[in-house]
């Protein structure tokens, strides 16, 4: 080391000794005092003397400024003995000055900063195998798009499905060529992101994305595909994403076959008009898994497609027949999407055909010859052969000839010839021939694979063998494309079924032609959090004009109507993007026919919204498209309460987001004050709040034990006339109250029957189909609570005796005290069902004034009360409908747990070539929490339970038994139940036990009552 390295340019001695030495002695102030005067170079040299330089050396020379002694007079007042943080730290350093700690230790002053992510995205667009700007523009060809959703049941492949489709698009090979380990086999699953889809390995949300495929003949199209979670409890979100689409495709897993909520989705498709294709899935089990000879696997398809047409019949009893879906009409495709292939009967005929040839076809497809349909030279005609692939028509390949019966030993169904049995020997073939043997077998069906390739695992190897010999998914496309309607095809059912408005303006029409020139309007049915969980993307469709960025929208909640604007408010949408589910794509317009993701407008929008431009050509009014009618309902009842009592308000803002994320959960807040979640079952309520405590309010919550909503209903005739005179006692309402026919409740429930159509339909309704007389037919006034509600109001009184004019103007107010009444009933302030309230008198004071609301709305409300009183009133209980599938030796764990749990079983049967069996039965849901799990322990998790809510039911026992005895603790008995769930929702709602005659009945009606002994004392 020479001098110069010894000392610095001041002769400041910088050497090593020295420098050891000070890290050992504490620096006198004068050493700090000289240090301050380093230059930048010196002070790099001190720090790289070691590591652990002193901290506190490097404290000491922050704290002093002055540069040496100086005789220049500096007054008291400026002295500066310490330096100011500005100087410290720079200008950029924003300084807190704490007087005293307020935080406790455990919470730093200055917090870090997060970056929460609760959903996978992509860090940017990842690279696809078609240009972004071409599926913009392709956009704009509403002939070459096509919108479906893939639904189905729980784990039949459709997320599998997706993958499929994203593999053929998205160049990912290198990432996953990049797993290690265990997660090598893990599903792609690329439109599961939310974090609890990744944890439990299940879709619970809706997931779009655009993708540009190409079809049979080699051009290119725009598919919108929305993948939906299969699981009964996320129905909402199906029913949701089905708003938006042309077309239904059902997946379904050819082993389960046709299951719970398949049913569910077909019948919703069927009632919406919804053209439905399907694809059969996971074909592979049955050749790997259940080892079906090729027979009996041809008959596991068939009967599978057959399960289905029963439901689509079913629902739609006669025209069953043209909603058909059967593999030779090409709305059928097979696949196995795990091994990422599928075909239709027209792809794969088309293999054939195009072979051209015989000889090429010997080589490429195994010595069969094609049938040449009469003449040895004539090309195959596709469509012909397609024809003959399917159902009961058999080939002989010597006599190159179909048969309608198997005449011959060795012929086979064509299906079987033509499909099943290649499918069968790639299989066999790539599993057990050792490479060698492989290799010229692969070379005659024009696979090829590089050398490693074959020393690979077998599921591996398959899957690489089975994307060369089956190619991309053109049959899917072209099946999509040829069987399910163009967004512009499509665009009238939508808005003959949804749309509000007059259906012969502009507007309407411009939305009927899909017309990109026309106005702005955008259908909103789905909201996404963002990846922070801070605010929301709106998923909608444009149904007229182009959504672009920076436009003024006039939002229109589910309640706005044009006489009433209160749910309406304006945003600018700050962007459109083109939805992919992982990253959305950045976008200047999306014309109408597409979806398109909004940003900027989420504040205003709580489940649903039509988003118009702000001021409509001619002044036109807009109108709105009906909110969506739900599959399931929502019954599974949960209480929440902040730990924390001062965290309320924060609580409050995660529910309105919880609100806006799942499209069936309702908030709502009782009389007590107490926050009541409602959803649709175990792991619904599990999401909601797992979305409520860590997503949206991070904050603790505490929960209630769960409960379900009940309704009240009445089981006889109001045993005596109830009557109630208005607080001015100038007016008298008289009513009775009567349980409805059976079937009345649904029917109003499922739309079959519209308060809003003319008298005279809805009359024709209840005569035709309940034999109501034609006078009672016509004089139904109101359902109740709302125009769907399962109550019918019925004015019933004589016009010889009540002035119909006078009562006419009374009619309003009646039902809105009716609809109040309904709302909320008598026992235990539940929703009042399947109850027909008549008017059989009115008495009314001449003088308008007498008779205003506030005089009738109360009485109305009282007479419904004390009527519906009189005639045996009853708690009815929501049902689930169980669905089972599993192993012989499950049965038993279904019947003894639903036995216990007040269930039983409604049917028990084998599913068809599998040794599976499907069991259905009925469960209340209050007794349903913690049977799934219950019977996953009994069962050994050897089968698969779906709950779906199915009917109301009556519980057994008078609620308004006092005699009735309920010991805490100890379970009720059979007919003390309904008393023993009164008496809890009064308790847990903070309602007085008694359910208070008194408070409404009327003072007179009361001791008339006693005195005929009606009522005791
Ligand atoms: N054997 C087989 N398994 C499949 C196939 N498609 C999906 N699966 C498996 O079925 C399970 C559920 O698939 P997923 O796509 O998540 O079902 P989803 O609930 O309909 O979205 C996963 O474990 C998949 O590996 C298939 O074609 N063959
Ligand atoms: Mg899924």
């Amino acid at each position: 080391m020479d001098d110069g390295d010894l000392y610095d340019e001041f002769g400041n001695y910088i050497g090593e000794g020295e420098a050891a030495d000070d890290e050992s002695d504490a620096p006198s102030p004068e050493d700090a005092f000289e240090q301050l005067g380093l230059d930048d170079e010196s002070d790099d040299a001190a720090d790289d003397d070691g590591d652990n330089g002193d901290n506190g050396d490097n404290d000491m020379r922050l704290m002093h400024i002055d540069t040496g002694p100086s005789n220049a007079v500096v007054l008291h007042e400026d002295k500066q003995y310490y330096p100011s943080a500005h100087d410290v730290y720079g200008p950029d350093v924003e300084v807190l000055v704490q007087e005293e700690d307020a935080q406790p230790l455990s919470q730093p002053i200055i917090a870090p900063v997060v970056h929460k992510k609760f959903t996978v995205q992509e860090a940017d667009l990842p690279p696809v195998h078609f240009r972004r700007d071409f599926l913009a523009d392709l956009m704009n060809f509403p002939e070459q798009v096509r919108n479906v959703a893939l639904a189905g049941q729980l784990h039949h492949g459709k997320t599998a499905f997706m993958d499929m489709l994203v593999m053929e698009t998205h160049d990912l090979q290198d990432r996953l060529d990049q797993r290690k380990g265990r997660r090598t086999d893990e599903q792609l699953r690329y439109t599961d992101v939310h974090t609890i889809e990744r944890k439990r390995g299940i879709s619970i949300k809706a997931a779009p994305m655009t993708l540009v495929l190409p079809d049979g003949s080699g051009k290119s199209q725009l598919l919108n595909i929305i993948d939906t979670p299969g699981h009964v409890d996320f129905i909402d979100e199906v029913a949701v994403s089905l708003r938006l689409v042309d077309a239904v495709v059902l997946v379904v897993d050819v082993v389960e076959g046709v299951q719970i909520n398949t049913e569910r989705v077909i019948k919703h498709a069927m009632l919406e008009d919804l053209p439905l294709v399907l694809v059969v899935n996971k074909i592979d089990r049955l050749i790997l898994e259940m080892r079906l000879p090729v027979t009996d696997a041809y008959f596991k398809m068939y009967n599978v497609i057959e399960q289905v047409n029963t439901v689509i019949e079913n629902t739609i009893p006669g025209q069953g027949a043209t909603r058909r879906v059967s593999p030779e009409k090409g709305n059928v495709a097979f696949a196995s999407s795990t091994m990422r292939w599928c075909f239709t009967l027209p792809s794969y005929a088309k293999y054939y055909v195009d072979a051209g040839e015989q000889k090429r076809m010997e080589q490429s497809r195994g010595a069969k010859l094609l049938p040449g349909f009469g003449k040895e030279k004539k090309p195959t005609d596709l469509h012909q052969f397609v024809l003959r692939l399917w159902g009961d028509v058999f080939y002989n390949p010597e006599l190159r000839k179909f048969h309608r019966k198997g005449v011959y030993d060795n012929s086979k169904r064509s299906f079987e010839h033509w499909i099943l049995e290649p499918i069968y020997k790639l299989y066999t073939h790539v599993i057990s021939d050792s490479p060698e043997e492989l290799r010229p077998k692969l070379a005659q069906m024009k696979v090829f694979l590089k050398p490693h390739q074959y020393k690979l695992d077998a599921n591996v190897l398959l899957q690489l063998v089975c994307e060369q010999y089956f190619g991309p998914s053109t049959g899917f496309v072209d099946m999509i494309f040829y069987h399910t309607p163009s967004p512009a095809e499509g665009a009238r059912r939508i808005v003959d079924k949804y749309y509000t408005g007059p259906l012969d303006s502009t507007l309407a029409q411009s939305m009927y032609n899909c017309d990109q020139d026309g106005p702005l309007v955008i259908q909103v049915t789905k909201m996404f959090n963002t990846p922070d969980a801070k605010s929301f993307n709106c998923l909608g469709r444009v149904m007229s004009g182009v959504a672009k960025p920076t436009t003024s929208v006039k939002i229109l909640g589910e309640r706005y109507t044009p006489e009433d604007e209160e749910d309406m408010t304006t945003a600018t949408v700050t962007d459109t993007w083109i939805a992919e589910t992982r990253y959305n794509v950045p976008t200047s317009g999306v014309p109408a026919g597409n979806w398109v993701l909004l940003g900027g407008v989420d504040t205003a929008i709580m489940k649903t919204a039509t988003l118009v431009q702000t001021k409509l050509p001619d002044n036109e009014e807009a109108y709105i498209f009906q909110p969506i009618r739900h599959i399931s309902e929502c019954v599974w009842k949960l209480a929440v309460e902040p730990i924390n009592p001062s965290e309320l308000p924060k609580m409050l803002d995660g529910l309105r987001k919880v609100n806006k994320s799942y499209p069936l959960v309702t908030t709502k807040v009782e009389e007590s004050g107490e926050h009541v979640i409602l959803g649709t079952g175990e792991l619904y309520m599990d999401c909601v709040m797992h979305d409520l405590r860590i997503m949206y309010a991070e904050m603790d919550v505490k929960i209630s034990d769960p409960s379900t909503r009940f309704s009240e209903t009445v089981v006889e005739v109001s045993s005596s006339k109830a009557w109630a005179k208005t607080p001015n006692q100038k007016n008298t309402i008289t009513m009775l109250a009567e349980p409805l026919d059976p079937g009345i409740a649904e029917d109003i429930e499922s739309g079959a029957v519209n308060i809003k159509d003319p008298v005279r339909v809805v009359g024709k309704f209840f005569e035709q189909k309940y034999g109501y007389d034609l006078l009672a037919s016509r004089n139904i006034w109101a359902f109740g609570p709302d125009e769907r509600g399962p109550n019918l109001l019925q004015n019933d009184t004589l016009p010889s005796e009540v002035d119909t004019k006078t009562l006419r103007s009374v009619r309003d107010t009646i039902r809105q005290g009716f609809a109040w009444a309904t709302r909320e009933g008598p026992l235990c302030e539940e929703p009042i069902r399947s109850t027909k309230f008549r008017l059989i008198d009115i008495k009314l004071d001449e003088n308008p004034i007498m008779r205003g609301g506030g005089q009738i709305i109360p009485t109305a409300r009282r007479t419904c009360y004390s009527s519906f009183l009189l005639a045996s009133p009853r708690l009815m209980e929501p049902i689930y409908n169980v669905s089972m599938l599993g192993g012989a030796d499950t049965k038993a764990s279904l019947y003894s747990i639903l036995a216990k749990r007040r269930g039983h079983v409604l049917s028990d049967e084998p599913v068809g070539g599998t040794p599976f069996y499907r069991l259905q039965g009925l469960l209340p849901v209050i007794d349903s929490f913690g049977f799934e799990t219950d019977l996953r322990i009994q069962a050994q998790g050897q089968c698969t339970v779906s709950l779906v809510f199915d009917r109301w039911s009556v519980v057994p026992g008078d609620p308004l038994d006092k005699s009735i005895k309920l010991t805490p603790l100890q379970p009720a008995g059979a007919l003390a139940l309904a008393r023993d769930f009164v008496l809890k929702t009064r308790r847990r709602k903070g309602l007085s036990e008694d359910v208070g005659f008194g408070k409404f009945l009327d003072a007179g009606l009361a001791r008339e009552l006693r005195e005929k002994g009606v009522l005791d004392e």
